[in-house]
């Protein structure tokens, strides 16, 4: 059995645009993992730390037959790869942010993962390079449907990038 799963992606160093599309292109080389879709790029004011430069998001479709834990592992090595460098300061800057959004219906708080991600009900940057990907209809567990959460959710400052 595979699962489905929405990755967010984020970059605010070293080439953002270029960060985010070697991203998009690595995740398909995860084990036992599939790259089914992805968003268009996104340009988002920070948040957070005001004095960071501006985001580059997007959200990835994946089917994978990985666990929930494994398959965070594998993104923290594609984080590591592409330069991540932890500094400890939250919200701060970061070649790349690689975080589970969905997975399934599943809902998990732990200390190592939560899902789904913390936040993605209220982030911009989260709700509509999702909606690229994802049906109107598609309930994200807690809070409703993800059109709905969308219409709630201002876009100020988002700019969808041409292809
Ligand atoms: N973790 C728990 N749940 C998850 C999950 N669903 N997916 C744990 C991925 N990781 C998850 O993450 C810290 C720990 O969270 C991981 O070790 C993992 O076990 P991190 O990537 O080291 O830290 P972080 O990303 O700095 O913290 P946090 O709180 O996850 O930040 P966010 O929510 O990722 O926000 N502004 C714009 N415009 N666009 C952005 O993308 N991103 C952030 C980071 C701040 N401001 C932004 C953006
Ligand atoms: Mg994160």
């Amino acid at each position: 059995m595979h699962s489905t799963v929405f990755i967010g992606l984020g970059s605010n160093l070293a080439d953002p645009i270029h960060q985010i599309k070697t991203a998009l292109r690595t995740l398909h080389d995860i084990e036992q993992t599939q790259l089914v879709k992805s968003s268009s790029l996104y340009r988002s004011p920070p948040m957070g730390p005001p004095d960071q430069p501006a985001y580059i998001n997007a959200v990835a479709q994946l089917e994978t037959t990985l666990t929930p834990l494994s398959l965070l592992m594998a993104l923290q090595v594609i984080e590591i790869n592409q330069g991540r460098v932890r500094q400890g300061e939250r919200w701060g800057p970061r070649t790349l942010d690689l975080d589970i959004l969905l997975f399934d219906d599943l809902v998990l708080d732990t200390p190592a993962l939560q899902i789904p991600h913390p936040g993605l009900h209220e982030r911009s940057f989260v709700l509509y390079p999702l909606s690229d990907v994802a049906p109107p209809d598609l309930p994200i567990p807690g809070h409703g449907r993800l059109a709905k959460l969308r219409e709630q959710c201002p876009a100020t400052g988002l700019e969808k990038l041409a292809e």
